[in-house]
């Protein structure tokens, strides 16, 4: 059975594609002393649990290439973050919790639009976390905000703030804490305030 080397935590095991729990090593002796069987289905946040994954080789050259050119070390932590990405994006779509800047470049000299824009982002109230803004040169603002909320108001809030005249160009960036990037149905920890 081919293996990555041991600080590499995913397991290559061509054939055996597992679609059910996820196992544990059996060389990953100190965990299974840990965690009884019937836990696996709910493991704690900082276990490690090892898996195969059964891949096209030449998907995974592709891959591979890919995240090395990116500067990953090892393909684990390429796939931890490709599955957390996936976790925020879900998170995102069913309107959970989100935390975003929004870039904004205008143009001061078009009529109100600075106060416009300020006043569009106290409506926004406890929405609006902090906002930066830089005189770019003699024409140009740039101005970073730093919201938090639904996501759905958010992206909302973004585009009519990006629609407003005199507003060049600028973009979204949404993401969501750690904690709220995934479900915790069976957790028996609680989360702090949103
Ligand atoms: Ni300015």
């Amino acid at each position: 059975m081919p293996m990555l080397n041991m600080s590499n935590t995913l397991m290559l095991t061509p054939g055996a594609y597992s679609l059910g729990r996820p196992q544990r090593s059996p060389r990953d002796s100190s965990a299974s002393t840990l965690a009884p069987a019937g836990l696996y289905g709910r493991t704690m946040a900082g276990d490690l649990v090892r898996f195969g994954v059964a891949m096209d080789a030449d998907l995974l050259q592709r891959f591979d290439e890919h995240i090395g050119a990116k500067g990953y070390g090892n393909r684990s932590e390429a796939l931890r973050d490709l599955v957390r990405a996936d976790l925020v994006n879900a998170h995102l779509k069913r309107d959970g919790l989100a935390v975003a800047t929004l870039t904004l470049v205008y143009d001061h000299h078009v009529r109100e639009l600075s106060e416009k824009l300020t006043d569009m982002q106290h409506d926004l109230g406890e929405h609006v976390v902090s906002t930066l803004h830089v005189h770019l040169d003699h024409d140009h603002c740039l101005e970073v905000i730093v919201l938090r909320g639904p996501a759905g108001l958010i992206q909302s809030a973004a585009d009519r703030l990006l629609a407003t005249k005199g507003v060049k160009h600028g973009r979204l960036v949404a993401t969501a804490l750690p904690e709220n990037s995934h479900h915790h149905a069976d957790d028996e920890h609680e989360h702090g305030a949103r």
